[in-house]
C-alpha cells in the first residue's frame, strides 16, 4: 500500500511539474528556498551586509539572510535624510566634493578576524578613504585627496591587525600633483603609487604613513596577507603595457600582466632607515633602491581580483581575458624571494618566476573577476562573461586533480546578470562564516519592475552550506555595488544614544535656562536646546550681514528620539540624534523672517516644534535679541 501511495504521490507531483498546473518546478523551488531567508517580524538577521554604493558615494546596510535594506550610511555624498553634509563638521569633511565613488569596503580586523570597530571605504574618483564608526554607523573621517595618488581603486584592504589600509592607484600621473608633463611622455614621466595608511589603534584616526613609487601601471585590486603572508600585500595591475590611449586594446597586449608583491614590514624598515624621499610631505620609497620592498609576479591576462585565502598560504588572481584563475603558493613565493629566483625584471623591479610560484591554473570559466573563500577549503569565483559563480577546490590537490584541474571545479550556478563582485562573510579573515554568498550586479538586465531606460540593479543570495550551491533570494540594490563586507551581527555593539556625560562639545547646552544668544560684532552664536517639542530659543533677531552660528543640542536620552532643524530657504537641514550637539553656520544675506522647524517626527506636537529667525535690513541698527516662551535671558556683547 505504502509503495503504491508513494508512487501516486510521486506521479502526481511529476504531473503538476510537467503540466504546469500550479507553480512550476522552478517557482516551487524558489518559494521553498525563500523560507531560508525569512526573518520573522521582530527578529534580527544573523549578519550585517555592507554594500559599497559606487558613485552614489554611500554605503548601504542590509540584513543577511533577509537582504532587507536597513539603513544608508552617507560617506562622500550629502544626505538630507541624516542631515549629513549640512552641519559644519560634515561639510568640512566633505570639502569641495559632493560625491565619491565607493568601491571596496573593508572591515577593521584584530588577529585576522573582524573586530566590529570600523568600516573603511575608498573614493576612486577623488582619491580619498573614509572611516565609518560601527558604534553609530556614521562617517567620522575622510582622508584625502591622498598626496601623490590618482584613483584609489585598489582600496580599502586592511592588514591583519588593522596596522594599515592599503591603497593602489588606478591612474598614473606626473608627480608631485600639479606638475604638467605631456601625455605622450606617459612611460617616462608618469608614476603610480602604493600607499599605506596608518590607523590609530585607539581612535581609528587615519594618516598617510608612507608610499612606494611604481611604474605607471594601473593598479586595480589588492588583498592583504595573513599568517605566513602577514607582512605582505598583493596588487593586480591591468596595464603593464603602460599604454596611455585606447587601453581597451593597448593594455591587453601581453599574455601576462604584473601583480605587485609588497612587503610592508620592509617598507617600514626602509622608512626607518631613511631610504625615502619626501614628496608632498610623504616619505616615498623608490623600490629600486630599497631591495625586498617590491616584487612583481606575472598574472594572467588583464587581471582584476587578487584574493588571499583564510590561511594566508594561497593567493588567487584572475585574468579577465583568460578563462582560468591562478593559485599562487605563498611559501614558494617567499622561497623565491629568499633565493632571488627571478625570471627577469621590469624597470628595476625583480619578477618572480611564474612557473615556480604558481601552484596551478584552475579552468573556472569565462571572465573570472573575484574570488571568495568559505573556510572549508573551497573557493568561489565570479564569472563576468558566463554570468556564473564557480565553486572549486583549493589546494592541496590530489595528483589526479593536479593532472587535470578541471577536476577541482566542483559546481557552477547561474546568476541572472553579469556578476561583478561576490562576497562570503569573513572571506578575508581567518574564519569565514561559509554559509551565504551574495552575488552582485555588474550590468543590470532588468529583473525588477521596469522604471524607465535605466535598469535597477540586483544582488542574489546563494546558499553555500551544501555541496551544491542554491540560489535562494534576490534583492534590489541601489547604485552601484562593487563589493561588500559581511559581519556577524553580535560583533557590532551599536550605541543607543549619545550619553550626556560623553558629550564634550563646548557649545552644548542641556538646561533650558542655559540656552542663549550671544552677539560678537557681526557674529551671532545661538546655543540652542532641542527638546520635545520645542526649540529654545525659538525667536531670534539678526540683521543682514550677520553670520549666525547655531549650536544645537538634542537633549533627549531616549533611543530613536531625534530632532531635526530646517531653516527655510537657507539650504539647512540638520538632524540631531539623542544627546548630539551639532553646529550650523549661516551667512545672512537678505532680510526677511525665516521660519525654522523640526524635520524629524518626534512627538504628537512635533508639528509645533518651530520658531522664527527675523533678519532686519543691514542699515537698521540694533543688537540680537531673543524671546521665547521661557522668557529667555539674552547675553549680548556689543
Ligand atoms: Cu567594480 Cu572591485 Cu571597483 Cu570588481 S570593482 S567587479
Ligand atoms: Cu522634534 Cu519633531
Amino acid at each position: 500500500m505504502k509503495t503504491i501511495a508513494s508512487f501516486f504521490a510521486l506521479a502526481l507531483t511529476s504531473a503538476i511539474l510537467l503540466t504546469g498546473c500550479g507553480p512550476s518546478g522552478a517557482d516551487k523551488q524558489a518559494a521553498g528556498d525563500a523560507s531560508l531567508t525569512f526573518v520573522p517580524p521582530g527578529q534580527h538577521d544573523d549578519y550585517y551586509l555592507f554594500y559599497s554604493g559606487g558613485h552614489s558615494g554611500q554605503v548601504f546596510v542590509a540584513g543577511l539572510p533577509s537582504m532587507r535594506h536597513i539603513v544608508t550610511i552617507p560617506v562622500f555624498t550629502p544626505f538630507p535624510g541624516k542631515g549629513y553634509g549640512f552641519d559644519d563638521k560634515s561639510r568640512a569633511m566633505l570639502g569641495n566634493f559632493t560625491w565619491g565613488d565607493v568601491h571596496h569596503p573593508g572591515l577593521s580586523k584584530t588577529d585576522g578576524n573582524y573586530d566590529g570597530r570600523w568600516l573603511f571605504v575608498n573614493d576612486n574618483a577623488n582619491n580619498r578613504v573614509a572611516r565609518i564608526d560601527l558604534s553609530d554607523f556614521k562617517t567620522k573621517q575622510i582622508l584625502g585627496p591622498l598626496p601623490n595618488s590618482s584613483g584609489s581603486h585598489a582600496s580599502s584592504f586592511i592588514t591583519e591587525n588593522t596596522e594599515y589600509i592599503m591603497v593602489g592607484t588606478r591612474f598614473s600621473i606626473p608627480l608631485p600633483k600639479g606638475r604638467y608633463a605631456p601625455i605622450s611622455e606617459y612611460e617616462k614621466e608618469y608614476s603610480g603609487m602604493l600607499t599605506a595608511i596608518k590607523v590609530d589603534p585607539q581612535t581609528g584616526e587615519m594618516s598617510v604613513a608612507w608610499q612606494v613609487l611604481t611604474p605607471p601601471f594601473d593598479w586595480d585590486l589588492s588583498s592583504t596577507g595573513k599568517g605566513p603572508s602577514h607582512d605582505y600585500a598583493f596588487f593586480t595591475s591591468y596595464n603593464t603595457e603602460m599604454a596611455h590611449t585606447l587601453l581597451e586594446t593597448n593594455a591587453s597586449q601581453l599574455d601576462r600582466d604584473l601583480g605587485a608583491v609588497l612587503n610592508w614590514k620592509l617598507a617600514e624598515k626602509a622608512v626607518a632607515d631613511g631610504q625615502y624621499e619626501l614628496l608632498d610631505g610623504v616619505p616615498v620609497i623608490d623600490p629600486t633602491k630599497a631591495p625586498g620592498v617590491l616584487h612583481f609576479v606575472p598574472v594572467p591576462k588583464s587581471p582584476h581580483g587578487m584574493d588571499t585565502d583564510p590561511s594566508g598560504k594561497w593567493v588567487v588572481a584572475s585574468g579577465k581575458l583568460e578563462p582560468a584563475t591562478t593559485v599562487y603558493n605563498v611559501e614558494k613565493m617567499l622561497q623565491a624571494i629568499e633565493s632571488k629566483d627571478y625570471s627577469g625584471e621590469k624597470l628595476g623591479i625583480p619578477i618572480l618566476n611564474f612557473d615556480k610560484v604558481a601552484e596551478g591554473v584552475v579552468p573556472v570559466g569565462l571572465g573570472p573577476l573575484h574570488t571568495q573563500f568559505d573556510g572549508k577549503g573551497n573557493a568561489y569565483t565570479s564569472l563576468f562573461i558566463d554570468s556564473q559563480v564557480t565553486k572549486w577546490k583549493m589546494p592541496p590537490w590530489t595528483d589526479e586533480e593536479r593532472a587535470n584541474l578541471e577536476k577541482a571545479v566542483l559546481d557552477k550556478i547561474d546568476v541572472h546578470y553579469n556578476i561583478g563582485h561576490l562576497v562570503i562573510g569573513g572571506s578575508d579573515t581567518r574564519e569565514p562564516y561559509g554559509d551565504w554568498l551574495v552575488a552582485m550586479n555588474k550590468q543590470a538586465v532588468g529583473r525588477p519592475l521596469p522604471v524607465g531606460p535605466e535598469l535597477p540593479e540586483t544582488s542574489q543570495l546563494i546558499d553555500i552550506r551544501g555541496p551544491k550551491m542554491r540560489m535562494v533570494a534576490e534583492a534590489f540594490t541601489d547604485k552601484e555595488p562593487h563589493f561588500a563586507q559581511v559581519i556577524r551581527a553580535d560583533k557590532i555593539k551599536a550605541r543607543e544614544v549619545y550619553p550626556k556625560d560623553e558629550n564634550k562639545d563646548p557649545n552644548a547646552v542641556w538646561a533650558l535656562e542655559d540656552a542663549k544668544v550671544t552677539r560678537d560684532g557681526d557674529r551671532i552664536d545661538v546655543n540652542m536646546v532641542a527638546i520635545r517639542s520645542r526649540f529654545v530659543p525659538d525667536n531670534i533677531e539678526a540683521k543682514v550681514g550677520d553670520t549666525i552660528v547655531f549650536h544645537i543640542t538634542n537633549v533627549e536620552q531616549i533611543p530613536g528620539l531625534g530632532h531635526g532643524f530646517s531653516l527655510n530657504e537657507h539650504n539647512l537641514n540638520g538632524v540631531l540624534d539623542p544627546g548630539e550637539t551639532k553646529t550650523y553656520t549661516v551667512k545672512l544675506d537678505r532680510p526677511g523672517v525665516f521660519p525654522f522647524y523640526c524635520t524629524v517626527f518626534c512627538s504628537a506636537l512635533h508639528q509645533e516644534m518651530q520658531g522664527y529667525l527675523a533678519v532686519k535690513p543691514a542699515d537698521e541698527t540694533g543688537s540680537a535679541e531673543t524671546a521665547s516662551a521661557e522668557g529667555k535671558t539674552v547675553s549680548s556683547k556689543p
